[in-house]
C-alpha cells in the first residue's frame, strides 16, 4: 500500500489524489489577484475541498517567469491565514514556496507539506522537513522563474528531468528525510518549451518507475493553450483534466489544478475505465 507520510498523518496513495490550488498573490499567471484577501482565500480553498480536493496548497509568490520576487515578511503575511484557518478545519494543507522561512512559519501554523518548486536544493528546507516530519514535493525546474523560460534545451528531456529528481530525492534521503515522506514531481512548464511538456506527459511512465509517488501540475498552463490552439481558460481547464486523467492513466499519484471539479470526473471517468480493464484481465 502506498501512502504519503506527512507531519501529523499519512495519506493513502492508492487511489488519485488532488491538490487544489489556491494562490494569495496579486499576480499568479492565471488567478493573481483572485483570492489575494484572506477570506476569499479561505472561502475559495473551502470550495475546492467541497469539489473533492484532498489537499489545498497555498501560495504566497507566483513563479510565472518575470513575476516579482516577494519579500519573506510579506509571503508569510499573505498565506498565514488561510493556512491556519483551513488547517484548523482539518484540510490537509501544502505551502507552495521555495523559502525556508516562509515553510517553517506555514508548518508551525498546521500546514502538512512543503512544495518546493525549487527541488528541495536549499539545506535549511531539508532539515526543517526531517525536523518537523513534513510532507515535500521535490519538483524539476531548470535555472531559476527568472530564466527558465530563455530557450531550454534538453538532449533527452524525459531522462534529464528523471535523473534529476532521482538525485535530488537521494540528497533528501540521505539528509534524513524518510523515504515515504517524498513526492517528486516533472514540473510542467517550468524551463521546458511545448515540445519538452509533450514528450514528459507522453514519458511520465520513466519518472513514475523511480519508485516515488509522482505529482503533476498541467493547470492552465501556457502550452495547453498552445497545442490546441484555442486559448482561454475554459479550453485550458478542459485541457487540464484530460492531461491530468492521463497522467493519472500512466500512474502518477496526484495531480495539482486550479479546476477541481472538471479533473476529478476526468480521473473518475479514467479510474472507471482502468478498473474495467483490471477486470476483463481478471476474468479472461
Ligand atoms: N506549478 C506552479 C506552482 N507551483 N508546484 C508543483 N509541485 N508543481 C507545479 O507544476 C507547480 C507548482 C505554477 O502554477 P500557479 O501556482 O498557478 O502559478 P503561479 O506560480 O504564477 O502562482
Amino acid at each position: 500500500m502506498t501512502e504519503w507520510r506527512l507531519r501529523t498523518r499519512t495519506l493513502d496513495l492508492e487511489e488519485p489524489r488532488v491538490m487544489g490550488i489556491v494562490n494569495t498573490t496579486p499576480d499568479s499567471f492565471s488567478d493573481g489577484g483572485v483570492y489575494d484577501a484572506p477570506d476569499l482565500a479561505i472561502r475559495h480553498g473551502r470550495r475546492l475541498v467541497a469539489e473533492g480536493a484532498d489537499i489545498i496548497d497555498v501560495g504566497g509568490e507566483s513563479t510565472r517567469p518575470g513575476a516579482s520576487p516577494v519579500a519573506v515578511g510579506e509571503e508569510i503575511g499573505r498565506t498565514l491565514p488561510v493556512i491556519s484557518d483551513l488547517a484548523a478545519e482539518g484540510i490537509v494543507v501544502s505551502i507552495d514556496t521555495r523559502k525556508p522561512e516562509v515553510a517553517l512559519a506555514a508548518l508551525e501554523a498546521g500546514a502538512e507539506i512543503v512544495n518546493d518548486v525549487s527541488g528541495a536544493r536549499q539545506d535549511e528546507i531539508r532539515s526543517l522537513v526531517k525536523e518537523k516530519g513534513a510532507g515535500l514535493v521535490v519538483m524539476h525546474m531548470r535555472g531559476d522563474p527568472a530564466t527558465m523560460q530563455d530557450n531550454p534545451t534538453y538532449g533527452n528531456v524525459v531522462r534529464e528531468v528523471t535523473d534529476y529528481l532521482a538525485e535530488r530525492a537521494a540528497t533528501c534521503v540521505s539528509a534524513g528525510i524518510p523515504k515515504e515522506s517524498i513526492v517528486i514531481d516533472p514540473g510542467f512548464g517550468f524551463g521546458k518549451n511545448v515540445s519538452h511538456n509533450l514528450a514528459l506527459l507522453g514519458g511520465l511512465e520513466m519518472v513514475v518507475g523511480l519508485g516515488y509517488p509522482v505529482l503533476v501540475g498541467t493547470s492552465r498552463k501556457s502550452f495547453l493553450g498552445r497545442v490546441a490552439e484555442v486559448d482561454d481558460v475554459s479550453t485550458r481547464d478542459s485541457l487540464t483534466a484530460v492531461t491530468s486523467a492521463l497522467a493519472i492513466e500512466r500512474g502518477v499519484s496526484m495531480v495539482r489544478v486550479h479546476d477541481v471539479a472538471t479533473s476529478v470526473a476526468a480521473i473518475k471517468f479514467v479510474m472507471a475505465m482502468v478498473r474495467a480493464v483490471r477486470q476483463q484481465e481478471e476474468t479472461s
